[in-house]
Order: structure tokens, then C-alpha cells, then sequence
């Protein structure tokens, strides 16, 4: 296995090299690279950008060209996730989505893939999700859980906002709630009423797992 080709998918999001991408993560798959390795790789080099964009040294073009390249690269790495996940039942259903006034949606969807290729029947309702759209989907396919993304300071509370939705609709008991992304902690999670919390998008197939009493 050739373990430079690692480093390159680090690099090619640290060098903003959007054209090199999907060639790159097409040659990770020929050359029988793991894709969680793959994957683990780019998210590397995109929280280096976030950090020099947190430091001023780098700037907003900076973190959309870099995420440009995720885009490009990690759907390739996401279907060779999936197709390896050799799917055979559905362990249960999970409504997932980012939420309204947030557009991030890389961590979103690696929770979304994994989940997939766990076995789960993923509802993925995309980005800048509004409150109502998450509770008519969790009625509307009778989810076992409701898996929210948040990556802003700012949106980590629109997650209350959602739970005190589903209280008011007496819907709270119903689903097994989940939050994730970077501004958020186990406090937090406690604090707004979410059943659980994932620092990683690995971790929250094993939250799941828990919560649904499987392992
Ligand atoms: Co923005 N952004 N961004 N951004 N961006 C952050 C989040 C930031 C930390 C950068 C920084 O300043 N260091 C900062 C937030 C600061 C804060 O609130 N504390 C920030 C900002 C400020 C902004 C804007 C406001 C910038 C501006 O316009 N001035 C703006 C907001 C737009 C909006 O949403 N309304 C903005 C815009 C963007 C882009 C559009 C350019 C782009 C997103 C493109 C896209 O997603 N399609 C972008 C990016 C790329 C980032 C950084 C660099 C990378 C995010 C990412 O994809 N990480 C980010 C810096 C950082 O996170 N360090 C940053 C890789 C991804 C795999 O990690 O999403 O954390 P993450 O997911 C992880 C875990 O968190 C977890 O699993 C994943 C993998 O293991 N996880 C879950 C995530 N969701 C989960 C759910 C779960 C469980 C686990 O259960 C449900």
C-alpha cells in the first residue's frame, strides 16, 4: 500500500488543489487505500485550514476552495465507504440534516455515510434545516433517531430550539436524539436535552449503536 497517497489528499486540501482531487481520491481506491483512512486524511488538512483561518492567516476563499476540494474528493471516498459496507438489513432509521442558519455540511455527511454503511436507513435532509422540516421527518418516517449537525457557536442552540419543538408536539419520547460538530461538548448536549453526543463521526455509529441497545 502506498501510504503517500495519504499525505497527498492531506495536501491537496492544504494546497487548495481542487483540479487534482477527484483524480487523487479515484488512485486512493485503485491503489486498495482504506477509505476511512482516505477520508480521515482530507478532514485533517481542513481543520488545518480552519485553524488558520481561526488565526487570520488564512481567509475566507481559503476555507471555500478548501472545501471545495471535500467535495470533489469525498464523495469519491463515501461511495467506496458504502460500497464496502456490504449492507444487508437496516438496524433502524435515522433522520439526519444540519441546521437552519448552517451551512456545513462535510461532518454532516460523514455521520450520514457511516451511518449508512452500519446498516442504518439514513434520512439525510441537507443543510440549513428548519425546525419544522426536522419534526414532520421524524413523523413522517418514524424515526428511531434525529441526528443534528451544528458547526457555528451560534447554530449549537437552534438544536434546543428543534428538542422544544418536538416537546411541544408531544414527539420527544418517540426518538432517540443525537448532536455533533466542532462548537459542541457532552455538557452541551446535556444542557439543551440530546440523549447523546459524538465528537466523531466514527463515535456516533457507536452512539447509535447504544442507544438503540445494539453492538
Ligand atoms: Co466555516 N466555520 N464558516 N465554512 N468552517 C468553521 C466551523 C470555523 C470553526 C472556522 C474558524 O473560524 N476556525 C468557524 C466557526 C466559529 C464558531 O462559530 N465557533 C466558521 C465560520 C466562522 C464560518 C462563517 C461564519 C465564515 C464567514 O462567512 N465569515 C461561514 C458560516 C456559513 C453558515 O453556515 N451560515 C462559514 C462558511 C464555511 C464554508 C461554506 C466556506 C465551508 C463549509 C462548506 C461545506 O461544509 N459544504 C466552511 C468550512 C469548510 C469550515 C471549516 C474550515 C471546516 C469544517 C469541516 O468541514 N470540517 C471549519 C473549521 C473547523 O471545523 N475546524 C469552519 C471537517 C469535518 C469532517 O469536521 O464538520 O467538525 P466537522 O465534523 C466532524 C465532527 O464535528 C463530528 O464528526 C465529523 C467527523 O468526524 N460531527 C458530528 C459533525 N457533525 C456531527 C453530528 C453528530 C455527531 C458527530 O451527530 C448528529
Amino acid at each position: 500500500m502506498d501510504s503517500g497517497i495519504l499525505d497527498d489528499l492531506y495536501r491537496v486540501v492544504l494546497d487548495l488543489n481542487f483540479e487534482d482531487a477527484e483524480d487523487l481520491a479515484k488512485k486512493s481506491i485503485k491503489e486498495g487505500i482504506d477509505p476511512l483512512q482516505s477520508a480521515e486524511a482530507l478532514t485533517k488538512g481542513i481543520r488545518e485550514i480552519g485553524e488558520g483561518f481561526a488565526k487570520g492567516d488564512l481567509f475566507l476563499p481559503d476555507l471555500v476552495l478548501a472545501s471545495k476540494v471535500l467535495q470533489i474528493a469525498l464523495p469519491v471516498i463515501q461511495a467506496e465507504i458504502k460500497r464496502q459496507g456490504k449492507k444487508t438489513h437496516t438496524r433502524g432509521k435515522v433522520v439526519i440534516g444540519t441546521v437552519f442558519g448552517d451551512i456545513h455540511s462535510i461532518g454532516k455527511q460523514m455521520v450520514a455515510t457511516l451511518l449508512f454503511s452500519s446498516s442504518y436507513e439514513v434520512i439525510d435532509l441537507g443543510v440549513n434545516v428548519k425546525s419544522s422540516v426536522f419534526v414532520e421527518a421524524v413523523k413522517k418516517y418514524n424515526s428511531d433517531i434525529l441526528a443534528m449537525s451544528a458547526l457555528l457557536t451560534t447554530t449549537a442552540y437552534e438544536q434546543k430550539n428543534i428538542i422544544k419543538d418536538l416537546i411541544s408536539k408531544g414527539m420527544r419520547d418517540k426518538v432517540k436524539i443525537i448532536v455533533g460538530g466542532a462548537p459542541m461538548n457532552q455538557e452541551f448536549a446535556d444542557s439543551i436535552g440530546a440523549d447523546g453526543y459524538a465528537p466523531t463521526a466514527p463515535l456516533a455509529v457507536t452512539l447509535v449503536n447504544k442507544l438503540l441497545g445494539l453492538d
